[in-house]
C-alpha cells in the first residue's frame, strides 16, 4: 500500500491515526460484549475504517454526511460523545432515538449526520436534498453520502444519481465496494468492470480509489471538496475495500473464499497506516500503546456510564404524541372579499400565497414548471417564483420524496406534486419509511407536502384513478388530508404547508374543474383534524369525504322523506372522532361512505370505532359503502358499477328500514 502524505503535516497525520485507531477499538470492545448478549446485531466495518474515517475527517464540522451501518468512523470521527453512542446502542433513553430504534439508525443535526434506514436506497436521494438546499443557499458546502456495493442496486441509486447530475447538485457518492452484499459477491451485483464507468451514463464525474488507504481517502475528499465548492456538480467515487467479518456477527463468513481474506488482511487500514507512520517518525511503539490504553480506558467508562443508566420505560402517551414535531397553526381567518373558485383554482391560489409567504417553499413535481402541471395547478408559477423554486423533475418519484426530506433537514419546506395519486407508490418507500418515522426515531420533522391527484370517475382505468388514501392513513407519522370544497381546500393547504409534518393532501381530479363556489382572497386557515358537519339531522349518518361528500349532497337532495347527518371528514388523520361519535349516538344508524374499494379502507377503521365506542346508542350494524373490491376499470360502465355511488340509495333504504 502506498501512503504519499503530499502536503500534510505531522499534526494532521496523527490525528488522522487517532481517528482511525478509535473506531477499531470500540469495535473490538462491542465484539466482545456481542458475545456477552450486552448488545444486539452488530454490522461490523473492521477494515473498512480509512473510507468512514477519511471522508468525515476531510469535512467541516458544518458540512453535512450521511453514513450507512458500517460507518461508525463517521459518528466517532464528527465527535459523537461515547457514551451517548452506547446508550443508543443499547437503546436507553439517552441514545439518539431514545431507544425507538437499533444501531446506527439515528443522525445528530448537532454533528451534521443523518443515519440511515434499513432500507439502505433512500439514504443517497436525502443527500440530494441536502445538497440542493446547500447550493441554493450559495454556501459551497458539500455533502458526502455512503452506499455499499449491493445498496447501489436499488432503483434509489439510479434515481438519486440522476436527480443530481441534472440538477448539478454538490454532492458526492461514496461506494464502499467491500465485494459482498449480505451473502453476494459482487459478480452477483452488477455487470460491469467498476463504479467508475457508471458515472459516464450519469453524465458525471466518478473515481476508484483505494478505500483502504486512509490518506488517499483524505486527499481525495478534500481535492473533490474544492473542485465542488467552485463549481456545483455531483461526483461518483468507488472506494476499494473488503467486509473481513460476516454481514453482522452471526451470520459468519463461510462463503468468503479464504484467499480473498488472507490477501485482504494484508491491506489492514490500520496496520498499514501505523507502519508508514512509525517509518515517517510520526509515531513510536510507545506513542502507539499509549493511545490505545488511553482509549481502551475511556471507551470502558462511557461503556459502563450507559451500562449503569435504567432501561427506558415507555411513557404510552409520549410515545403516541411524539410521532409529530408540536405545532400551533396561526390562525388566520377568512376575508370577507370573496370570488367564485373551480377546485384546481382554490388550490392554485393556495400554492401560490404558501409560496409568497414561505420564501424557503421548494415546490418540485414532473411537468410542474413551464408546463404548470398536468392539472395547471402551478400554471404561471415560473414567471412568479422562478425555476430554484418551481422545479421540473425527473420521474423518479422516490428519491424526489427523498430530497424533499433532505430539504427539509437543511432548513427548507417543500411541496411535492405526484402526478398521479397513483404513482405513489413508486415513491412509497421513503414516504412510510422516511418522511413518516423520522420525527418519532429521531426527533427530525419531515416539513413536507404531498399533493395527491386522486380518484375515478374520469374513465382513467386501474393506474391513473386508484383512490389510496388507506396506504396512508395507516402509517403512524403523516397526516392526512381530503378537502371536499374549493373553500376547504385552499385553506387546508395553506394550513398543511405551514405544519412542519408530512401532510399526504389529497385531490379529487374529477371536483378539479366541475364544482365551484366563493373562495376567501386572503391566505385563510383551516385546522387539520376539524371535520365539518354539512347537514344535520336524526335519521341516519353519512359519514364520508372527498367526492363522497357529493354522491352524499345529492341523495339527501332527493331522499327528503329521511333527515340526515352528513359529515365531511375533510381530514382523516387526525381523525375527528368526536364529531362523528357525536352524529352516531345521535342518529343510531350510519352509513360511512367512499370511493376507495372496502377491505381495508378508510371507511372499515371509522366503523369499528363506532361499534367500539357507540355500541349502546345504535339502531343497526354500521354500514359501509365502498366501491367494489376490484381495481378501477376503464370502460365508463363498468366504473360506474364500480363506484360506491352506484349501490349509495339502496343501502340508505335499507339502513333506514332496518
Ligand atoms: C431494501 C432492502 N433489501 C434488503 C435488505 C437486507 N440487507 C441489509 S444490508 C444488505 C446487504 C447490503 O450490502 P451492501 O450495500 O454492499 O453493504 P455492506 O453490507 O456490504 O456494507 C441486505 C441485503 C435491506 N436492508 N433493505
Amino acid at each position: 500500500m502506498q501512503f504519499k502524505r503530499g502536503a500534510l503535516n505531522n499534526e494532521t497525520l496523527l490525528s488522522l491515526y487517532k481517528s482511525i485507531l478509535l473506531p477499531r477499538l470500540i469495535e473490538e470492545k462491542m465484539l466482545i460484549l456481542l458475545r456477552q448478549g450486552k448488545i444486539s446485531k452488530w454490522f461490523s466495518g473492521i477494515g473498512q475504517e480509512a473510507i468512514s474515517v477519511g471522508v468525515a475527517e476531510a469535512l467541516s464540522n458544518d458540512e453535512y454526511i450521511l453514513p450507512m451501518h458500517r460507518n461508525l468512523g463517521v459518528f466517532t470521527s464528527k465527535g459523537i460523545p461515547l457514551e451517548k453512542l452506547f446508550s443508543q446502542f443499547q437503546g436507553k433513553q439517552n441514545g439518539f432515538t431514545k431507544g425507538r430504534d437499533r444501531s446506527f439508525h439515528f443522525g445528530s443535526k448537532e454533528h451534521n449526520i443523518v443515519g440511515m434506514i434499513s432500507h439502505l436506497g433512500p439514504q443517497l436521494a436525502i443527500a440530494d436534498g441536502i445538497a440542493l438546499a446547500n447550493k441554493l443557499l450559495k454556501n459551497n458546502k458539500t455533502t458526502v453520502v455512503f452506499t455499499g456495493d449491493g445498496g447501489a442496486s436499488e432503483g434509489d441509486f439510479h434515481e438519486a444519481l440522476n436527480v443530481a447530475s441534472v440538477w448539478s447538485l454538490p454532492v458526492i457518492f461514496v461506494v464502499e465496494n467491500n465485494g459482498y452484499g449480505l451473502s453476494t459477491p459482487n459478480s452477483e451485483q452488477y455487470n460491469c468492470n467498476n463504479f467508475a464507468e457508471k458515472g459516464i451514463g450519469y453524465g458525471m464525474d466518478a473515481y476508484t480509489i483505494d478505500g483502504n488507504n486512509i490518506l488517499e481517502v483524505y486527499q481525495t475528499i478534500n481535492k473533490l471538496k474544492n473542485e465542488i465548492s467552485l463549481n456545483p456538480k455531483p461526483i461518483l467515487l468507488e472506494c476499494m475495500t473488503f467486509r473481513m467479518r460476516g454481514h453482522e456477527e452471526a451470520s459468519g463468513t463461510k462463503y468468503v473464499p479464504k484467499d480473498l481474506m488472507d490477501t485482504w488482511s494484508l491491506k489492514d487500514p490500520i496496520l498499514n497506516f501505523e507502519k508508514f507512520l512509525l517509518k515517517e517518525k510520526v509515531l513510536t511503539k510507545t506513542v502507539i500503546d499509549n493511545l490505545k490504553e488511553e482509549f481502551k480506558e475511556s471507551i470502558s467508562a462511557s461503556w459502563l456510564k450507559a451500562d449503569q443508566e435504567l432501561e427506558t420505560v415507555s411513557q404510552k402517551d409520549l410515545e403516541i404524541t411524539d410521532i409529530y414535531k408540536p405545532f400551533i397553526n396561526k390562525c388566520v381567518k377568512p376575508s370577507t372579499i370573496t370570488k367564485p373558485l373551480r377546485l384546481i383554482d382554490a388550490i392554485s391560489e393556495g400554492l401560490k400565497q404558501s409560496l409568497q409567504n414561505h420564501n424557503n417553499l421548494i415546490m418540485m413535481g414532473q411537468d410542474i414548471a413551464e408546463y404548470g402541471g398536468v392539472f395547471k395547478a402551478s400554471d404561471g408559477f415560473l414567471d412568479l417564483f422562478g425555476k430554484d423554486r418551481i422545479r421540473n423533475t425527473p420521474i423518479c418519484e422516490s428519491s424526489i420524496v427523498s430530497a424533499a426530506y433532505g430539504l427539509s433537514i437543511n432548513g427548507f419546506k417543500s411541496i411535492m406534486e405526484m402526478q398521479f395519486a397513483d404513482f405513489a407508490s413508486s415513491g412509497f418507500n421513503p414516504i412510510v419509511n422516511v418522511l413518516a418515522k423520522s420525527f418519532y426515531r429521531w426527533g427530525e420533522n419531515a416539513d413536507v407536502v404531498i399533493r395527491m391527484p386522486t380518484g375515478a370517475g374520469v374513465g382513467a382505468g386501474p393506474f391513473h384513478s386508484q383512490s389510496n388514501e388507506a396506504w396512508f392513513t395507516h402509517t403512524p407519522g403523516l397526516k392526512v388530508v381530503y378537502p371536499a370544497f374549493p373553500k376547504d381546500a385552499k385553506g387546508l393547504l395553506i394550513s398543511s404547508i405551514s405544519d412542519p409534518n408530512p401532510v399526504m393532501f389529497f385531490e379529487h381530479k374529477a371536483l378539479y374543474r366541475s364544482i365551484s363556489e366563493e373562495v376567501p382572497e386572503n391566505d385563510y386557515t383551516i385546522n387539520i383534524g376539524e371535520a365539518n358537519l354539512l347537514s344535520s339531522g336524526d335519521d341516519i349518518s353519512i359519514i364520508t369525504y372527498g367526492m363522497g361528500v357529493h354522491w352524499a349532497l345529492e341523495v339527501i337532495k332527493e331522499m327528503t322523506e329521511i333527515s340526515f347527518d352528513l359529515i365531511d371528514l375533510r381530514t382523516l388523520i387526525p381523525l375527528d372522532k368526536d364529531m362523528v361519535f357525536k352524529s352516531a349516538n345521535k342518529t343510531g344508524k350510519i352509513i360511512v361512505l367512499h370511493e376507495d374499494t372496502m377491505i381495508g379502507g378508510f371507511g372499515s377503521e371509522i366503523s369499528s370505532l363506532i361499534n367500539e365506542h357507540c355500541f349502546e346508542n345504535l339502531d343497526a350494524p354500521v354500514v359501509r359503502c365502498s366501491s367494489l373490491d376490484t381495481p378501477v376499470p376503464f370502460s365508463l360502465n363498468l366504473e360506474k358499477e364500480f363506484l360506491a355511488k352506484s349501490r349509495l340509495k339502496k343501502q340508505i333504504i335499507n339502513l333506514y328500514e332496518y
